[in-house]
């Protein structure tokens, strides 16, 4: 693989050698590591008022990490995060044209902040870096970057699902977002059904051609394209889940909660993660098993997340109410069927809690993979497991196909197989989750990043045969 120093880039960074990071920021931060990198992105502070379009750069060291951080004006801030990304790109990618936010005009926030990113971050580049962007805050990065005479390779990574073809239309600039991804070498999706509807959509939507394997040509440049499900650091979260704090974490739960088994969720508060289905599954579970009363308790763990969205707030109400009528309806003195806890659970603690219970439910309406559910399977004792009750609507169901896999629209369809994870045999779920940790472990974070760098190094080559030598890649948004 070439010894060119990794430039990754993302809406937030992280310090990779600080423990909350988690396992995509300590993979990323070993890869930059090695290779003397540079992290750009945002700090996640607002500047009051600050210019919009404008900010300054902060750079710091981090080992052999270089962290370059910006921060946001009020404006960008309002319409480039909490505007495009977070109400249009965001429910759109996850199916919810309902949530969208299609007048507010922030695209030109978006724009702008993309084109700020490309000219703070282009004087820092070196000419033989290979650049990694993260995520749909920054589908245009690239395109912004070419513009301005930028010829190194550029990957870009997707972390959530890529809607199929007739949904994403329905976002007004769907044709120039998709453009500015043929101004990448590699584009990453997380599952071969995003794959599917990338096909589709430029295809259908781009007149594309396939030109080789993984290899699309349209808009007069050349892309390749492929499924590169992100897998966590099974390593990192073993080591975590023999430490002080998961053991303790796991024996208090077990002390405290002795007479019930535990079902588990753990989440961000987003209406993509499927959470008042979930109640509704368990308290239709209720309603039809009594011998369950007082024998099963979910713990919900749903953290805060961009609370200043209005679909989050109503949300947390619609949460809130559920689990409230459901410890109403059926609580007893000495029982209390959910316990929801509206906080961010320290990272340490998780494979314990992922340990003491015997459920684990991770039942979004679409999610690009969810890592919850690997670190759920990872956590189990090998002798004892637990069963992890797994949506299909989640990129890890293409994978983790030993869960048991539920449709979490379907609320008596999810009571049942919640029911019968409940009731597993020993040996079948020893099984299940032998076959299950086989997988993540083959599919780790290290075989994620290495592939796709290696695809990257690859793409270079591949695309640039078919590249014309001066197209202008840039385009602007339709309105
Ligand atoms: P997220 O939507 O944030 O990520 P997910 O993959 O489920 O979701 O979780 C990421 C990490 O956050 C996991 O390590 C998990 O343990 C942690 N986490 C989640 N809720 C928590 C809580 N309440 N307290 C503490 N920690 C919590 C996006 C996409 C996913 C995709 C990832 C990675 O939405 O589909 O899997 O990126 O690509």
């Amino acid at each position: 693989m070439s010894t060119s120093r990794l430039v990754v880039v993302s809406n937030r960074l992280a310090d990779p050698r600080k423990p909350a990071a988690g396992g995509l920021a300590v993979a990323l931060g070993e890869a930059l590591s090695k290779s003397g990198g540079l992290w750009f992105g945002w700090s996640g502070t607002v500047d009051e008022p600050g210019t919009p379009g404008e900010c300054r750069l902060h750079t710091r060291q981090a080992g052999r990490v270089t962290l370059a951080e910006i921060g946001l004006s009020r404006e960008d801030h309002d319409s480039y995060y909490l505007g495009y990304s977070n109400s249009v790109l965001w429910p759109v990618f996850h199916c919810r044209l309902d949530l969208a936010d299609f007048e507010s005009g922030a695209v030109a926030g978006y724009r702008r902040v993309n084109r700020m990113m490309a000219r703070t971050l282009l004087p820092l580049l070196r000419d033989d870096d290979v650049i990694w962007v993260h995520d749909y805050h920054l589908i245009p990065l690239a395109a912004e970057l070419r513009a301005l005479g930028c010829r190194q390779r550029i990957g870009f990574f997707l972390h959530i699902p890529l809607p199929p073809p007739v949904i994403l239309a329905a976002i007004p600039q769907h044709q120039w977002l998709m453009r500015s991804l043929f101004a990448y070498d590699l584009v990453g999706l997380q599952s071969e059904t995003d794959m599917q509807h990338f096909d589709r959509y430029v295809l259908e939507e781009a007149q594309a051609e396939r030109v080789g394997p993984h290899l699309y040509r349209a808009f007069g440049a050349v892309v390749r394209a492929q499924a590169f499900p992100i897998g966590i650091d099974v390593e990192e979260f073993e080591r975590l889940g023999q430490a002080r704090e998961a053991v303790e974490t796991c024996d208090r739960m077990r002390e405290e909660y002795a007479r019930r088994r535990l079902l588990l969720g753990i989440d961000r508060l987003d209406y993509s993660k499927g959470l008042p289905q979930r109640v509704r599954a368990f308290r239709n579970m209720l309603q039809r098993y009594p011998e369950t009363h007082s024998d099963a308790t979910l713990i919900m763990i749903a953290s805060p997340s961009r609370d200043s969205v209005n679909a989050y707030s109503d949300l947390r109400q619609e949460l809130e109410g559920l689990c409230g009528a459901t410890n109403g309806d059926y609580g007893e003195l000495d029982w209390m069927p959910v316990r929801y806890i509206h906080r961010m659970v320290p990272r340490k603690r998780i494979p314990g809690l992922c340990r003491a219970a015997c459920v684990g439910l991770v039942t979004p309406l679409r999610d690009g993979m969810n890592l919850v559910a690997k670190e759920y399977v990872v956590a189990q004792e090998p002798e004892d497991p637990g069963v992890l009750v797994l949506s299909r609507f989640a990129g890890a169901a293409e994978q983790l196909k030993e869960a048991l896999l539920v449709n979490p629209y379907d609320t008596t369809g999810m009571a049942d197989v919640i029911h019968r994870a409940l009731h597993m045999p020993l040996e079948e779920r020893q099984r299940r989750h032998r076959a299950l940790v086989a997988n993540i472990r083959a599919f780790d974070v290290h075989w994620w990043r290495a592939s796709f760098l290696k695809a990257l190094a690859e793409a270079d080559t591949d695309t640039q045969v078919f590249r014309p030598p001066a197209i202008s890649r840039a385009g602007s948004p339709a309105h």
